[in-house]
């Protein structure tokens, strides 16, 4: 045994000379190698296609950027393509609130309880007014389809039905999920782009969610029967994490999907959970509207760094969205018909879209 496992050693060394070797020479030239068993690793800066071949097989490489970091294994020996490392590419996801026409840009959009009806002023042009829903549904607008626009969309409190519109194609989509007493917060939990119907259960302290995915179920335990959910996505993978607040404590209690469990002391009671990404680094952040000073307080996920911005008063809504499009939420409130929006780069917006007693479709976001 002793002896099989020397002869092993000096195998391993033989075989690492031969890879000095061929690299050596694959420095000097990229022609074609041939051998038993060794690998032939090689790497370039421009221009595609190398080849390799040896005993019984040959492998084509491109290393040019579609096939990079491609590999072809066979017989006595590997040839590997490769790009260097990193370049990894972030796409910025373009999500914006209450977006009924698709161009990134929160609209100006209210539903009115006494007519039923939806009325949005899209921000790339024209009018939307469409009869969708009852008095007594609560509203759940989101990206039901995966158009990149907000649906229409309601939650019926007394049957725990769901009534969506798509945008996509306008065909109605009904779905039973939730019980009396449940609280409909729709999200993309599992990342396909497409909301998802969940709710929490106060009662329980439980979360149910229908994956769009594949129409299977996921049911958390998270929060406590006094906690208002606050699902959104704080760690910034595309899926929605289920959350809730503490209005007692003003605590947070996240379930990052990607980073896992947080806990934050951020805020007092009576405030109100403004969560959004209001610095635009894609992950939405634990903030809070504090209606007696008319302050947002926001913790800024991408430096940790608090923003204290005053923007309304004791009885405004907060509508935070992002109005001028540039990947960043604004502070905003509505009052009445009125839309006062602090604009990360476009300004201050001031607007009247809707009336008293409507209620703001981009409030309907946050709790
Ligand atoms: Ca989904
Ligand atoms: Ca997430
Ligand atoms: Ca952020
Ligand atoms: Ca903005």
């Amino acid at each position: 045994m002793q002896g099989e496992m020397i002869m092993r050693s000096i195998n391993d060394f033989v075989q690492g000379a031969k890879i000095g070797a061929i690299l050596i020479l694959l420095a000097c030239s990229a022609s074609a190698q041939s051998g038993g068993g060794y690998i032939v690793t090689k790497s370039v800066v421009a221009g595609g296609g190398g080849t390799a071949s040896g005993g019984t097989f040959t492998t084509d490489g491109t290393i040019g950027q579609p096939a990079a970091g491609t590999s072809s294994t066979g017989g006595s020996f590997t040839l590997q393509g490769g790009y260097w490392a990193g370049g990894t590419s972030v796409a910025k996801s373009i999500h914006s609130r209450a977006d009924f026409d698709g161009d990134g840009k929160t609209d100006l959009s209210v539903f009115r309880p006494s007519d039923g009806n939806w009325y949005a002023l899209k921000s790339g042009g024209g009018v939307l007014v469409t009869s969708w829903g009852a008095a007594t549904d609560t509203t759940v607008p989101g990206d039901y389809d995966h158009d990149g626009k907000a649906d229409m969309a309601v939650y019926r409190p007394s049957s725990g039905q769901w009534f969506i519109l798509r945008s996509s194609d306008f065909t109605v989509n009904v779905v039973g999920w939730g019980a009396g007493g449940d609280v409909p917060t729709a999200g993309d939990f599992d990342g396909d782009g497409k909301a998802d119907e969940a709710v929490y259960r106060p009662s329980a302290g439980q979360w149910f969610v229908f994956r769009s995915s594949d129409n299977g179920a996921s049911i958390i335990n998270w929060g406590n029967p006094t906690d208002v959910p606050v699902q959104s996505d704080y760690d910034g993978d595309g899926k929605t994490d289920v959350a809730v607040f503490r209005p007692s404590t003003g605590q947070w209690f996240l379930f990052r999907s990607t980073d896992g469990p947080l806990v934050a002391g951020w805020g007092i009671a009576g405030d109100k959970p403004v969560e959004a990404d209001y610095d635009g680094d894609n992950k939405d952040d634990i903030a809070v509207y504090r209606p007696s000073d008319g302050n947002w307080y926001i913790f800024r996920s991408s430096d940790s760094s608090a923003s204290i911005i005053n923007w309304g008063n004791a009885t405004d809504i907060p509508i935070p969205g992002d109005y001028d499009g540039d990947g960043k939420d604004d502070e905003a409130i509505y009052r009445d018909g009125t839309w006062f929006v602090l604009q990360s780069t476009a300004g201050v917006l001031v607007a009247s879209w809707g009336a008293a007693g409507d209620i703001p479709i981009p409030a309907r976001y946050i709790p």
